[in-house]
């Protein structure tokens, strides 16, 4: 297996604002991507596979519900170590990450916040070793943006609710065990309940030909006529506030997670700059190609000390959803600009599999798109600063 050269870029010292324990975390995910995802990470991408065998090493490593209680099987961890985490496996690929978002701000994260006691018991410690793997559904295939549109009811049947409908784009449904499915009641009120497969009814087929997130298990979740019990409800949580207080900790952690992404690419980058010779001089010589180092390394580090702040804020209880929203699609725009840039720095090498630039590149146009596109971020930052929504 080829060394593994990474030099993680930190060119404010932002590392001296993380904890020891930060660091700890942070490392042995580092050490773990090194060995259990870059070597393999771009076959599994060519043959469109999702590696299943990361699934249970990433429940040993505490991956899927950081910031989830212990008693539940997390690892009762803040929100910055929950970051840190993101952005080692999206340095990986987003899709490792996209995997551990689901699970643990989609999935696990409700089933805590939303869910009854007994709710918990039964999901939360399956969901944290990776012994159940669970998938979130909100989109349909005629309501993406506008999640309130929805179609998908619930109807009250006595002992039991009956789910008809359909979500589409729905990351681990295929591989899925437990979804999170957001429905209208009778009154026409957004409800979340729990979904298991098994339940008759209820197909998860997959979505195929992505040329995006290759190593990710996406499909749709399909309920014709589905018994649900009505312990598998959230009791309290009424209306699209639910599914999106799951988004705004799902939007948290890309944020963190794409500069992972992008410091992959600038640290590959910046060596093969200073290795490959034209014009009988390193790359790294030419102002152009200083000019695109210098201008990635300034966005990573702008990106670098927003995601550290809001992850104070996190801490605190007090980031509001639409900074989070500033953050991802700051984040996510500058991650994207850095794959494209940073290809062109190696020329035609750039375009292979033996460098992660288009790899990238093709995963962060899903991570644009989801959780809200680039341009629903903007308009909630609009919204926020001038109090008038330009939705409706
Ligand atoms: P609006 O009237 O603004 O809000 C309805 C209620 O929700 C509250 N709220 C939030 N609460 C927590 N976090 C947030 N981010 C919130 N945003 C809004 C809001 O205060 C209100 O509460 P209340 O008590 O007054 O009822 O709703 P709207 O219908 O106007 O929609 C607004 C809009 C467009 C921003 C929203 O619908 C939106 O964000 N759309 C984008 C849809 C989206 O992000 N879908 C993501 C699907 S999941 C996914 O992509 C997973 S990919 C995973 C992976 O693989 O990594
Ligand atoms: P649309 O809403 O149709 O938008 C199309 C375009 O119109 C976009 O550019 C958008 O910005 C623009 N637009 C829409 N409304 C406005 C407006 N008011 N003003 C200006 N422009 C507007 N969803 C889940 O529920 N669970 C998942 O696990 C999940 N995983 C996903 C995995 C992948 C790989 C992908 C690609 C998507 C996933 N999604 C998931 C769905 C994702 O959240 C949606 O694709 C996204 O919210 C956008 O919805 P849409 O694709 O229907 O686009």
């Amino acid at each position: 297996m080829a060394t593994i050269r990474y030099n993680a870029p930190d060119y404010y010292q932002v590392d001296e604002l993380l904890t020891d324990e930060h660091k700890l975390i942070r490392g042995s995910v580092r050490d773990w991507v090194n060995r259990a995802v870059m070597p393999e990470i771009d076959d599994y991408n060519h043959r469109h596979e999702f590696p299943v065998h990361v699934v249970k090493e990433l429940g040993e490593l505490g991956a899927f519900g950081p910031y989830i209680p212990e008693k539940y099987g997390g690892a009762g961890l803040d929100q910055i170590s929950y970051g840190l985490i993101m952005q080692e496996l999206e340095r990986g690929d987003s899709s490792i990450r996209s995997l551990a978002s689901v699970q643990s701000s989609l999935v696990m994260y409700p089933i805590y916040k939303f869910g009854t006691e007994a709710q918990r018991m039964k999901y939360l410690p399956k969901l944290a070793t990776g012994e159940m793997i669970g998938a979130f559904g909100l989109t349909e295939p005629n309501h993406g943006s506008d999640p309130g549109g929805m179609l998908s009811r619930i109807t009250d049947a006595g002992d039991h609710y009956i789910l008809n409908g359909a979500k589409m784009w729905i990351t681990n449904s295929p591989i899925c065990h437990v979804a999170v499915v957001w429905a209208k009641d009778d009154a026409g009120v957004v409800r979340g309940l729990l979904v298991e497969r098994g339940m008759e009814g209820f197909t998860t087929p997959e979505t195929h030909k992505k040329w995006s997130l290759r190593s990710s298990s996406t499909g749709e979740l399909v309920f014709d006529n589905v018994k649900v019990p009505k312990e598998n409800l959230f009791p309290d949580i009424k209306g699209l506030k639910g599914p999106l207080t799951c988004l705004s900790s799902a939007r948290y952690g890309i944020a963190w997670g794409v500069i992972g992404a992008a410091m992959d690419c600038y640290d590959t980058a910046l060596q093969y700059s200073l290795e490959r010779k034209q014009f009988g001089k390193p790359l790294a010589g030419f102002q152009l190609t200083q000019k695109k180092l210098a201008e990635i390394i300034t966005e990573i580090t702008k990106a670098q000390l927003l995601t550290w702040r809001l992850g104070v804020l996190r801490n605190e209880d007090r980031a509001t959803p639409a900074q989070i929203s500033m953050a991802k699609r700051n984040n996510v725009k500058m991650a994207l600009d850095t794959a494209r840039e940073s290809r062109q720095i190696l020329g035609a090498m750039g375009i292979t599999g033996d460098f992660p630039m288009m790899r990238h590149m093709m995963n962060l146009e899903s991570v644009i798109t989801y959780e809200g596109t680039h341009d629903i971020h903007l308009l909630i930052t609009g919204n926020d600063i001038t109090g008038e929504s330009a939705f409706t």
